[in-house]
């Protein structure tokens, strides 16, 4: 059972394959993973360069050949037709229940620990992207975990995702498997 999150593919195909390589060694084993993407998906947003390896539609048919374990969610850069190219849904925030936590699922640019708003205050751990930089922290008791980027990374900072399964979170750097951030989660 593990949970892989992603965020700010911003249309780079090869950061996703590394990416989608990962999770789906981890399926072979495992019947069930599921990935969730915390938005800006497919375009690479007009302030930001072209992440490497470029290529939005490329981007969506490796995403919609996953579409029955995928979860998505609106970030900034997402628009109305990005739904249009998706076989997924790219929905709202959402917070689920995940063995006796509470996760809420954000893209960060309207919630994030400086601006927590209540759903986030609700739940044990909030995941979110937008800043493309992994961080962790704890705030009122609640643990946000930026889970990073996989397109683009801030300057000298490592592309990354977030991994959760019954004993652990992990954030780990796309590129070379090290561990960030790694946190014990108590059954
Ligand atoms: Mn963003």
């Amino acid at each position: 059972m593990k949970l892989f999150i992603g965020s700010d593919i911003h249309g780079s195909e090869a950061n996703l394959l590394k990416f989608l390589n990962i999770v789906d060694a981890a399926a072979k084993s495992d019947p069930d993973v599921n990935i969730a993407l915390l938005g800006d998906i497919y375009n690479h947003g007009p302030r930001n360069p072209f992440p490497e390896g470029y290529a939005p539609m490329k981007v969506a048919a490796l995403l919609n050949a996953r579409k029955d374990y995928i979860m998505a969610i609106k970030g900034n850069c997402d628009s109305e037709v990005d739904q249009m190219i998706s076989e997924f849904e790219i929905g709202t925030d959402c917070t689920c229940e995940w063995l006796g936590y509470t996760l809420h699922f954000t893209h960060g640019h309207k919630c994030n620990p400086e601006l927590p708003i209540k759903d986030a205050k609700d739940s044990d751990i909030v995941f979110y992207g937008h800043f493309h930089k992994p961080t962790l922290t704890v705030s009122d008791g609640v643990l946000y975990i930026c889970v990073g980027a996989l397109g683009l990374s801030a300057n000298g900072v490592p592309r990354s995702y977030a991994v959760i399964d019954e004993h652990k979170l992990a954030v780990k750097n796309l590129d070379n498997g090290n561990t960030i951030i790694e946190v014990a989660l108590q059954q």
